[in-house]
């Protein structure tokens, strides 16, 4: 058995009014509940620290106030004042974390480019060690004119991911983990070390190539945080005459579809992190959910307000279906796939 107890931090609206600091709060405070569960890595959602404010249109310092900036000269998103905190919070409690914000990495020349971002803080190295770049970005560039549209203008305000979907070892989750340096020659294939993680943020759980690409790095645990509008649309966006009742049950059956469907196909735990509620009047849904390998919710929110969802998984049971059904290099046909890169 490799048990780690694992925490799903859902949040409720960020309204534009709330504070960083009122929102720290909150996170803080579900950190202090998830410690006395004995909860080790903590996940929140995407673009955690403020409202969803890609559904604004924004210029100058209004879109300006949601980015952290960082200078690669001058230390990574760890020195970020409105988010070190809660790293320092999550490390005086020995759990690591899960969280997205919205990123603007400064280069050489001055200029900048901006990404929504994750990244996965270990409490154990007390650093960051690893970042992902939201791939899919959903929604347009210009603002949707059509009467009624709800806005998603991420494809505005971000760049498309440019470090692919790197997975990583996270040390100190699970106790007594074997480690290179034991002489174990492929650790990999033992299923024995530290946990394999990958990270995914909202719209991209919803293609199974990301899923497949950390899969394929023997991926243990995805950690995927979101913020998913009620609304019932159209691939372009145009709203679909529904009830706002049959729309948010259509949503919620395309995330539930993705997330365990993923999750069993690439035999991984998943822990995918809402925040939900209404922004201003704006619905997000709920939904946040811990998937075992086999595709069943083990533990799921019950509010559409701050609430931890708590739940011990065995990453032993990732082993039976990684080296059965789903041992890849056994019955993956890859020869096939060539579509897939072509187009
Ligand atoms: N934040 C984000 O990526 N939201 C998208 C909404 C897409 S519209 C169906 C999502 O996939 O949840």
């Amino acid at each position: 058995a490799r048990p780690v107890t694992v925490a799903a931090c859902q949040l409720g609206p960020v309204h534009l009014a709330d504070s960083r600091e009122d929102v720290l709060k909150r996170m803080f405070s579900l950190l202090d509940q998830a410690a006395k569960e004995g909860v080790k890595l903590a996940v929140f959602p995407e673009l955690a620290f403020t409202t969803f404010f890609p559904r604004y249109l924004l210029e100058g310092e209004d879109l300006d106030q949601y980015f952290e900036t960082e200078d690669p000269t001058k230390g990574g998103i760890e020195q970020s004042p409105t988010i070190k905190p809660l790293f320092d919070h999550a490390r005086s409690l020995g759990i690591d974390v899960y969280a997205g914000y919205a990123e603007r990495s400064l280069q050489k020349d001055g200029v900048h480019v901006d990404y929504n971002s994750s990244v996965y803080y270990s409490s154990q190295e007390d650093k960051v060690i690893a970042k992902y770049r939201k791939v899919h970005l959903p929604g347009t560039v210009e603002p949707r004119t059509e009467s009624g549209a709800y806005q998603q203008l991420e494809k505005r305000y971000f760049r498309p991911g440019n470090i692919g979907f790197p997975a990583f070892r996270a040390p100190g989750l699970v106790e007594g983990a074997l480690k290179k340096s034991d002489g174990i020659e492929n650790l990999d294939t033992t299923g024995k070390g530290d946990p394999i993680v990958g990270m995914l943020i909202c719209n991209d759980r919803r293609w199974p190539e990301a899923w497949r690409v950390y899969g394929l790095q023997g991926m243990e645990i995805m950690c995927c945080g979101y913020n998913t509008t009620a609304f019932p649309t159209t691939s372009s966006g145009h709203m679909v005459e529904m009830s706002l009742e049959a729309a948010e049950e259509q949503v919620m059956l395309h995330h539930k579809l993705s997330c365990q469907g993923n999750s069993y196909m690439n035999a991984c735990f998943s822990i995918n992190v809402a925040k939900t509620g209404a922004e201003d009047g704006n619905p997000l849904v709920g939904g946040t959910m811990i998937v075992h390998p086999l595709g069943y919710i083990i533990k799921e929110a019950n509010t559409k307000e701050d609430e931890l969802v708590v739940a011990t998984i065995d990453l032993a049971d990732c082993r039976r279906p990684k080296n059965t059904v789903f041992a890849f290099e056994k019955h993956r046909r890859p020869e096939h796939y060539n579509l897939i890169l072509e187009q």
